[in-house]
């Protein structure tokens, strides 16, 4: 209910419509019901639950900012709160929602042939199929203008050579959008599971976003016809233009892991008693929940702000670079905070924030590092870059 919740001081819910307040909630309680219970399991074992797609796709949350096809064609804004949601569940989860729908699907929503868009999208949309995004080489991560994967053409087909790296839903994927180097440039290609010479490994050991399957391409002289390229799409602002829509899923989720973490501290601090007080009672602990949850409606208003200017068409690319970067620092701060109120108890899965602030390292460099983003700021400060 609107003005309801004490994290939300600013009361940005009320400068939602009912719409968007419906989707919210109705994707808050398939957190609450279908993933909060598990997502300790799952990150401990180092899985994603597969079964999850389908469901997914039921609440039509793939690909969902997408018109057609089967996809809900919502606003930015509701795709935003949604990401919230998931993120404030796992990061894992919303990385999953990201990579099907702003990466994969929209690769193929926007660059593809309508044969491509017919067989992939709306078995991409129910969660019966998925995708992933293959643009970070082993050598090439912030740097994906030097990819070494190269295509090249042998008569009417390509030959795709390369390895791709920490791929998220990499080994699970049914299809991956490979970027790779041609005669002309960067160029996208859709290259199916099975296709001889393509296979993939699951990358084992993560210490963050456990609960999401990263793995590696391993393109061996994969022969595609023509027809599995992106035909729209046309040099390293193809990808970079996919990555645009998953940063900005990713400056409303980062908000929801933030928020998760600080209701855990604002819970244990209530409960908690040392000293004869609640440890809320402390002028210290007050002051790190009042700096964190200033922290955390700035970010949701910076979301909001720049869903709006999505919705406008309006946004450009240095705006998300400056919702990602703020967003993703401030939620890995507030976590990390959050756990020194919980103390020792802070330390094992049976609270959220450690498991939020492992997974935010990864966002914090996935997507673009936050250096990355700094630059890109500079960048549009100055005139100049100073990438390279
Ligand atoms: P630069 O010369 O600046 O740009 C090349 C062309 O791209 C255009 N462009 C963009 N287009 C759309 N959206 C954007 N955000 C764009 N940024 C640039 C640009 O206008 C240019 O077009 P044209 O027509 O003139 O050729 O390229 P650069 O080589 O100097 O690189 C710039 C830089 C460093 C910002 C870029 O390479 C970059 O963003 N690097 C970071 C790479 C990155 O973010 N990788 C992410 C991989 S995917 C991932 O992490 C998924 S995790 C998901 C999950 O699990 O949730
Ligand atoms: P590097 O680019 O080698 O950077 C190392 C350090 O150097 C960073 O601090 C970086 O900021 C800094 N640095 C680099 N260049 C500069 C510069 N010019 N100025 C200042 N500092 C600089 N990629 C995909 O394509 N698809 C996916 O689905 C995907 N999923 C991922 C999932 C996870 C869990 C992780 C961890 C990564 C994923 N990535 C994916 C890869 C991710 O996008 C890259 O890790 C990221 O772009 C950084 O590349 P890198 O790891 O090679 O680091």
């Amino acid at each position: 209910t609107p003005g309801t919740d004490p994290l939300d001081l600013l009361d940005v819910t009320g400068l939602l419509s009912d719409e968007e307040r419906q989707i919210q909630e109705t994707v808050r309680r398939f957190v609450a019901d279908r993933v909060r219970p598990h997502v300790a399991e799952w990150f401990e074992a180092g899985t994603f639950p597969r079964e999850l797609a389908p469901e997914l796709g039921k609440l039509g949350l793939l690909g969902m900012h997408l018109d057609g096809y089967g996809c809900a064609g919502t606003s930015a804004v509701a795709y935003g709160l949604a990401c919230l949601e998931l993120e404030a569940g796992d990061s894992g989860l919303r990385s999953f929602v990201s990579v099907q729908g702003s990466l994969a699907m929209f690769s193929i929503w926007k660059y593809g042939s309508e044969e491509q868009k017919q067989e992939w999208l709306p078995r991409m949309a129910a969660g019966e199929a998925i995708g992933c995004f293959g643009l970070t080489e082993p050598d090439f991560g912030s740097d994906p203008a030097n990819m070494r994967t190269r295509a090249t053409r042998d008569g009417g087909d390509w030959i795709l050579t390369g390895t791709k790296m920490w791929i998220t839903n990499g080994s699970i994927a049914d299809v991956a959008t490979v970027w790779a180097q041609t005669e002309d440039g960067i160029r996208g290609f859709l290259v199916p599971r099975g296709t001889p010479g393509f296979t993939s490994r699951t990358i084992k050991q993560k210490l963050s976003l456990r609960a999401s399957i990263t793995g590696e391409l391993i393109l061996d002289e994969v022969r595609l016809p023509d027809s599995a390229r992106l035909p729209e799409a046309r040099g390293l602002g193809a990808p970079l233009g996919c990555l645009s829509e998953a940063r900005f899923g990713i400056i409303f989720g980062s908000a929801g892991a933030a928020r998760d973490s600080l209701r855990a501290a604002l819970d244990y601090a209530n409960s908690r008693v040392q000293f004869g007080r609640p440890i809320a009672a402390f002028q210290l602990t007050q002051e790190k929940l009042a700096n964190m949850a200033v922290g955390l409606n700035t970010s949701l208003l910076l979301a909001l702000h720049l869903g709006r200017l999505k919705d406008a068409g309006a946004i450009k690319p240095h705006q998300i670079s400056v919702g990602k970067l703020n967003n993703v620092r401030t939620a890995l701060a507030i976590a990390r905070e959050c756990r020194t109120i919980l103390g020792g108890s802070g330390i094992t899965l049976e609270y959220s924030p450690l498991r939020h602030a492992n997974n935010l390292e990864s966002v914090l460099t996935y997507e673009g590092t936050s250096e990355i983003h700094t630059l890109v700021v500079g960048q549009a400060l100055t005139g100049h870059a100073a990438f390279r």
